[in-house]
């Protein structure tokens, strides 16, 4: 998705190399929504039309501007600069940001607490003693988690650790890992999400409240938690990697 984006922003940065200085306005979305619609396969235009119920898409296809100012990170994503003078879009370096982007994001989407619940921001207002150490409930998920594990199993060695899960995903996970690969599009990430937060509400949240002490029963019993998601995030960006550059 966030390919498709940077080729419909290269297309625009090339046009405002040619002369057009600003957005479109609400006239020129109208008339490219229009002139889509009857373009649109069945398929395309059942997922529209349940989208949006009665709505026609192209009398919405102003909405981005209006939510400029409520969604103030999307501002940005309406344009892209060249070097001045620079009449060529340079893709490539910009690929790059995105192969970075997506690293990172799969790797945070699981870890458990980067879906959960509003209110405590992912367990980032929960207080609670990592054995004897105040720490956040999300810094435990992040960090403690991992670190302790590996000082504890591992002699302080994260590429001993690296060659366990490698070794497991091929030999005890090796079936699992053929499951957690599957994905019918380019990328999967409503079905991490939505074992994100299953994890969080069965491991993460459990038993925890403001101020709790975590320590050898919660260790024990949530780092094999941690060592599957671990697994299942290097898998997965692998697979969609190799998807999106066959
Ligand atoms: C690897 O698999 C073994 C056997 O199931 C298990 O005891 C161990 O905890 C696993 N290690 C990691 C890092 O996943
Ligand atoms: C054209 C463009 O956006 N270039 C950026 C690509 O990424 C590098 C590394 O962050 C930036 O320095 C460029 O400005």
């Amino acid at each position: 998705m966030e390919f498709r984006k940077t080729h419909i922003l290269s297309f625009i940065a090339l046009l405002s190399c040619i002369s057009v200085a600003h957005s479109w306005g609400v006239d020129g979305h109208f008339i490219t929504c229009k002139l889509a619609q009857p373009r649109l396969s069945k398929a395309a235009a059942n997922a529209v039309s349940e989208l949006l119920g009665d709505n026609d898409l192209a009398s919405l296809c102003s909405w981005a501007d209006h939510v400029k100012f409520r969604y103030h990170w999307s501002s940005p994503l309406h344009y892209i600069d060249t070097p001045d003078n620079l009449c060529t879009y340079q893709y490539n370096n910009n690929l790059t940001e995105a192969l970075l982007f997506l690293s990172h994001f799969i790797g945070d989407i699981h870890q458990p607490l980067h879906v959960g619940f509003t209110s405590d921001r992912g367990g980032n207002t929960i207080d609670v003693h990592w054995y004897t150490r105040k720490a956040l409930l999300h810094h435990v998920w992040d960090d403690s988690i991992i670190e302790t594990a590996e000082e504890r199993f591992y002699d302080s060695n994260v590429d001993e650790l690296i060659n366990t899960l490698h070794k497991n995903i091929s030999t005890v996970w090796a079936n699992q890992a053929k499951a957690w690969e599957a994905c019918s599009k380019t990328a999967c990430p409503d079905i991490y999400a939505s074992e994100g937060i299953k994890v969080a509400c069965d491991w993460a949240y459990k038993g925890v409240s403001e101020g709790s002490v975590l320590e050898d029963d919660y260790f024990l019993s949530r780092y094999p938690v941690v060592n599957m998601r671990l697994a299942q995030g290097g898998v997965r960006l692998a697979a969609t990697l190799n998807r999106i550059f066959g």
